[in-house]
């Protein structure tokens, strides 16, 4: 006989083994204050596992309302499950189940803009976050807003249906604005420098762009209220998110004897780093292990650079070995010793007076590289690379070679990108990582490999107006030539044989 399990959603919580942590606190009495942009796996073991924190403390005002900008697949698999599901704590050996209550509700933007604006206007909402990708952010290659994307031409021409975060939020400001409602709090929860101030940035030139295209008569437009009406605190997020597989749902599903259609995965480490600057209160996040500060920057650039960074190299050198995960690749010595040289030359480049140990985050780094509970894709961290490695890699490499020195294993990043793009197909399954570049980078065909660096570059915006462009490309060539001779190996054992720069070093 077949056996149905019922699934994981209020009605079953009581019934879930002993040593499974759930919310212990009356989800039924918890008003809804934060809209969440993006509700991926990362928002699901980060912000709202912090939330679901301040709840079971006896905090009421922040139940979380997700926002998907484009797929149903969230929605549906947290809906009818009451919008629970499990966060795996997994360390090698060990796994902590904990359920997460502080989603309320999930609502799909492309079905209904309506419903979502009716969330963003709603007075109770006092902070929108978003943690929607690099890529959702839609900066042209100089980091201004693409204003020739296609939705960014669609939000502009329907300011009452937007389909991007900066349509939805312009618009959802512009009501609150008009009713009389203090604006909400913007907080960036992505992996961008300064997110806060570039979300802030990217947000009033749409503005602008937007008032200067509206004709209502005495419509004072919004422009200068979102320049100097809303707070855009930044904040660095950290915790690494393997994507869920389906042996992963079934294990969940046999510890916790019901069916969770989407459990996720995590590590024990977690970060949070806030600038304090929210207009409209907050929840008391510092209770929970979340640092707030006056000035994030130092503590985003550190992340970027030397977690977000190494893991980048750790990915597309990995992939180019054949390692399938972050753990087998970081067990691998040449790679370990590449990632030893990447820190060397990212850590100058962090601020020395801010007080970061950047020798015990590295240590506490090489730890968390080496989970093998996680078993964290190579190929995931290899998405949409020409979106990470400006902050990751290229920012850091300019100031090394502006202070007299060759950035090798920085650069290395960025040619085994190049190649681990076009070893799909081929040594790589197609469509192995995708890149929104791919259609671009594919019509480029055969050049020679500095020509082609150099077309990379320019269709990326890498280095874009930099006097440091050139020295660049000519060491990502460099490298591209010994990956081409002889694979990722030869590349990393040829590291520091490289003639310096002439006139430097
Ligand atoms: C990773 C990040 O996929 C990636 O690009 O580098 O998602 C990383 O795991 C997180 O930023 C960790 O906080």
């Amino acid at each position: 006989m077949l056996m149905t399990r019922s699934h994981l959603s209020d009605a079953t919580l009581r019934k879930l083994p002993a040593g499974t942590k759930i919310p212990a606190y009356d989800r039924g009495r918890i008003a809804p204050g934060i809209v969440h942009l993006g509700v991926g796996a990362f928002h699901r073991a980060h912000q709202a596992a912090y939330v679901d924190e301040c709840l079971a403390a006896g905090e009421t005002d922040w139940g979380i309302t997700g926002v998907s900008l484009r797929s149903p697949d969230t929605r549906d698999a947290l809906s009818p499950q009451d919008g629970l599901y499990t966060l795996a704590i997994r360390s090698s050996g060990e796994e902590e189940l904990r359920v997460i209550g502080s989603i309320q509700s999930m609502l799909v933007a492309p079905e209904n803009p309506s419903a979502v604006l009716a969330a963003l206007t709603d007075p109770r909402t006092r902070i929108v976050t978003l943690t929607i990708t690099e890529k959702a952010y839609l900066r042209a290659a100089g980091g201004g807003l693409d204003t020739a994307h296609p939705d960014i031409i669609h939000d502009l021409a329907n300011p009452q249906m937007p389909k991007t975060a900066h349509g939805f939020l312009t618009e959802a400001l512009a009501r609150r604005l008009a009713a009389g409602t203090a604006p909400f709090t913007v907080l960036c929860c992505d992996n961008l420098p300064a997110n806060g101030a570039t979300l802030h940035r990217l947000l009033t030139e749409f503005a602008a762009l937007r008032d200067a295209r509206s004709v209502t008569a005495g419509d004072t437009g919004i422009t200068d209220h979102i320049a100097n009406g809303v707070a855009f605190p930044s904040s660095m997020v950290d915790r690494i998110v393997p994507a869920t597989t389906d042996a992963d749902r079934a294990r969940i599903a046999s510890e916790l004897g019901v069916d969770d259609a989407w459990p996720v995965m995590t590590e024990p480490f977690r970060q949070w780093v806030v600038e304090d600057n929210f207009s409209a209160g907050r929840p008391d996040w510092e209770k929970f292990g979340v640092t707030m500060v006056g000035d994030v920057g130092p503590f985003e650039d550190m992340k970027l650079r030397l977690l977000n960074g190494a893991h980048s190299g750790i990915a597309y050198l990995g992939l180019l070995s054949g390692h399938a995960t972050v753990d087998r690749a970081f067990a691998d010595p040449a790679i370990r010793e590449f990632v030893d040289g990447l820190w060397e030359e990212a850590i100058p480049t962090l601020p020395a007076d801010a007080g970061l140990d950047t020798s015990a985050y590295t240590a506490e780094l090489a730890e968390r590289f080496s989970n093998t509970a996680l078993a964290h894709r190579t190929a995931q961290i290899a998405n949409d690379g020409s979106q990470k490695l400006p902050q990751r890699i290229i920012a850091g490499a300019i100031e090394r070679i502006q202070a007299g020195f060759r950035p090798e294993c920085l650069t290395l990043v960025i040619a085994a990108w190049i190649a681990a793009c076009e070893a799909r197909g081929k040594t790589l399954p197609d469509n192995h990582f995708t890149d929104p570049l791919d259609t671009a980078l594919a019509a480029l065909g055969e050049r020679r490999t500095l020509e082609r660096v150099a077309a990379v570059f320019d269709l990326a915006g890498f280095a874009k107006g930099s006097p440091e462009r050139q020295t660049l490309i000519e060491l990502v060539a460099a490298h591209r030539v010994h990956i081409r001779q002889g694979g990722a190996a030869l590349a990393l054992s040829a590291l520091g044989i490289l003639p310096a720069i002439p006139g430097k070093t």
